[in-house]
């Protein structure tokens, strides 16, 4: 026994930021440290993902997790107390044996994601450093580029947008907090030209607090985008890249093999052409998912178009699966891959994903899920593996200003030795 053991293990249910319940997990460890996570939820999920046990029937509207909190309680403490927190991938590894499926149904990806992140908050916490330090070593110090939603579509949004995100990118910066102040004027000058443009209901907001306006097409929101950097003082394409989260999985009609966009029935031939019009007339510097979840085909003729001009991001492409992710190295489809925990369940497999496409020259872009809770354990993630990327909404509703505002903590508490991914023009 040591100071790192695992003394208990607890798993509750919790809300997140949809009102849907979600799982949370305490660990603590025999020398005191304590860990507390809790699990995110998309709504535009990949069928490739693991699977997120929900109770079904009628209280929650079905979306309750006590099956899975049992899970925890019942099975999973009891199989993990005495083990070594600081040791996580010995625990995660006996999550994965305890679960034994391919795709963690038995046990719940939403129950191991809440238990992998609590252990090793709980070892981080036993070694009295925070997250980043113990997951990353004491060279962990370059803060992320942040990929901020100001614009809400798709299935974040009761609009007509086609695409789910619009980001805007911030890396004409020298610090962290500079690039965030930035992308805060340019949200605070969007909330004007919206409310002069298309009324007062054009600011209510999304799941991922960005806005979710009125508008029809994809242009409208861009030009958007363009305006407010540009009344908010900045440059569009030096200072302040823009971004898409497609999600085409989410208007792809598999019987008709068409994409439904702007209101028009698209091919991929089509909507490809329409990517590389869109490319030459706005800065965007990144697409994710520009194609439905099977696409590797057409993510890789998209990126052959555009040269490495635009980064192609797999998401529902590759679901932080290492398996998905090697193949869309190896068939040229992606530049880069989102990471989410949960989308996969441990931090180890997270891990292997990001050294993996590290290691391949590739970009690993942390994220968030549309619903989500105050935890910010992906703000200490981004910095432990040093990707220089992070994906968490806008700077508005508790749950994303949380990993922003850690963000902003660590890099005041690095103080000099912090660096900032945008200055080191890691974009
Ligand atoms: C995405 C995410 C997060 P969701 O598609 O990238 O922005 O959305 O959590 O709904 O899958
Ligand atoms: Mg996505």
């Amino acid at each position: 026994m040591s100071a790192f053991t695992i003394a208990d293990v607890y798993a509750l249910q919790i809300i997140d930021s949809r009102g849907d319940p979600t799982v949370e997990v305490v660990v603590v460890t025999e020398g005191g440290g304590v860990g507390r996570a809790a699990t995110p939820a998309g709504a535009s999920r990949g069928r490739y993902e693991a699977v997120e046990l929900r109770d079904g029937g009628r209280s929650w509207g079905g979306r309750g997790v006590s099956r899975a909190v049992e899970n925890v309680n019942k099975f999973i403490a009891p199989a993990i107390k005495g083990l070594e927190s600081n040791m996580y991938r010995v625990v995660d590894r006996k999550l994965l044996e305890l679960d034994g499926t391919p795709n963690k149904s038995r046990l719940g990806a939403n129950a191991l994601t809440a238990v992998s992140l609590a252990n090793v908050k709980a070892a981080a916490d036993t070694l009295g450093v925070p997250l980043f330090q113990f997951l990353g070593g004491f060279k962990a110090r370059l803060l992320p580029i942040p990929l901020m939603n100001l614009i809400n579509g798709g299935a974040h949004a009761g609009n007509e947008l086609t695409f789910q995100e619009f980001m805007v990118v911030p890396v004409g910066a020298d610090k962290f907090s500079e690039a965030l102040r930035m992308a805060v004027e340019v949200y605070k000058e969007l909330r004007k030209y919206l409310k002069e443009k298309y009324g007062p209901s054009a600011i209510n907001v999304g799941d991922e607090g960005g806005y979710a306006p009125p508008m029809k097409f994809v242009r409208e929101a861009l030009d958007a985008l363009v305006n407010s950097i540009r009344r908010a003082g900045y440059s569009e394409g030096t200072d302040i890249y823009l971004a898409l989260d497609a999600a085409a999985s989410q208007f792809y009609d598999e019987g008709k093999n068409v994409y439904r966009v702007d209101g028009k029935e698209l091919s991929s031939e089509d909507l490809l052409e329409y990517y590389r019009e869109l490319v030459d007339q706005y800065p965007v510097k990144i697409i994710e998912d520009p194609f439905n979840e099977e696409a590797f085909q057409e993510f890789t003729k998209l990126r052959s178009y555009v040269k490495g001009q635009v980064l192609i991001i797999g998401d529902d492409l590759t679901v932080t699966n290492i398996n998905r992710i090697k193949k869309a190295v190896s068939t040229d489809s992606i530049d880069g891959s989102i990471i989410k925990v949960n989308q996969v369940g441990t931090i180890s497999e997270s891990e292997e994903c990001i050294e993996y496409l590290l290691n391949s020259g590739k970009k690993a872009i942390i994220s968030h899920r549309s619903g989500d809770t105050e935890d910010n354990v992906i703000a200490h993630i981004a910095v432990a593996y040093g990707v220089g990327l992070i994906k968490t909404g806008a700077p508005a509703r508790g749950e994303r200003t949380s990993k922003y505002n850690e963000l902003l903590r660590i890099e005041y508490w690095l103080g000099d030795e912090a660096l900032y991914a945008g200055k080191l023009k890691l974009l």
